[in-house]
């Protein structure tokens, strides 16, 4: 049964946020769950091989699908579950908005992904971007567990680039089991590890941001012609009700 509460204190997540810029949560979703989104994303891997090269999607290190909530009623459903909104609401406010959502493969015997920050701008004490990574194989090192610097989100790391970091700091492993998911500040300096097996290593990226931040995605232009089948919790996080206003200078009236 989907609960929405989490075993772990609230509390404890956010401190560990808020100190290490990383927390892993077990079991945000089910088996079943797992499963569904491993059939869901090989089916948009399948249906966009044809441009994925062409398009960059597609490369020796990573494939990867943008914006997957809106080509999959099984990834909405999945992407906008009662446990991942709870942890984003509990992490960054019951305010937050769903800002993308895309699927990755790690490839095998890939070099891994360069170590970077989701968001270039860090912004030491307050978390902007969520970013839950669900692991939907298992993230061991040699399949490419998540790579993570400690605290990297925070001063003093903070205004050091990614790349002098990888260079001088230890970098943390961390290994999930499919179903659990690690989370972090969009600040801290990661990466997907290197995939030294033959194994499959899935992921779906989560990514939640503060209403008045910038969403990498305009769902609302995206789920436009969809708008009166949503709910009013999933209208607020797709970000509706967030955008600026219009005045409608012909009507005189304010538009939301
Ligand atoms: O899948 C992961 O472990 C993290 C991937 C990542 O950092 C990214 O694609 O930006």
């Amino acid at each position: 049964m989907d609960q929405p509460d989490h075993p772990v204190s609230s509390l404890a997540l956010s401190e560990a946020l808020a100190t290490n810029g990383w927390l892993t949560v077990d079991s945000i979703l089910s088996p079943s769950q797992v499963e569904t989104a491993r059939l869901a994303l090989d089916e948009l891997f399948e249906s966009e091989a044809d441009i994925a090269d062409d398009r960059g999607w597609h490369n020796e290190i990573y494939r990867v699908s943008y914006a997957i909530i809106a080509k999959h009623p099984a990834l909405f459903e999945i992407a906008l579950r009662p446990k991942v909104v709870a942890l984003a609401r509990d992490l960054i406010g019951t305010d937050c908005v769903l800002a993308s959502a895309n699927g990755i493969d790690i490839m095998a015997n890939s070099t891994g992904q360069r170590l970077h920050r989701d968001h270039r701008e860090t912004t030491p004490g307050r978390t902007l971007y969520l970013h839950i990574v669900c692991a939907l194989d298992s993230f061991r090192t040699e399949t490419g567990a998540t790579l993570v610097v400690n605290a990297s989100h925070r001063q003093p790391l903070a205004e050091r680039s990614p790349d002098e970091i990888s260079a001088s700091e230890k970098t943390l492993r961390v290994e999930v089991a499919p179903g659990a998911a690690v989370v972090f500040d969009g600040c801290v300096v990661h990466g997907a590890g290197p995939n030294s097996t033959s194994e499959r290593r899935r992921a779906l990226h989560l990514f939640f941001a503060k209403p008045w931040v910038q969403p990498h995605w305009d769902f609302p232009a995206m789920f436009a012609h969809r708008e009166s089948e949503l709910t009013d919790d999933q209208r607020q996080l797709l970000g509706f009700n967030s955008r600026p206003r219009r005045f409608n200078i012909k009507e005189r009236i304010i538009e939301s």
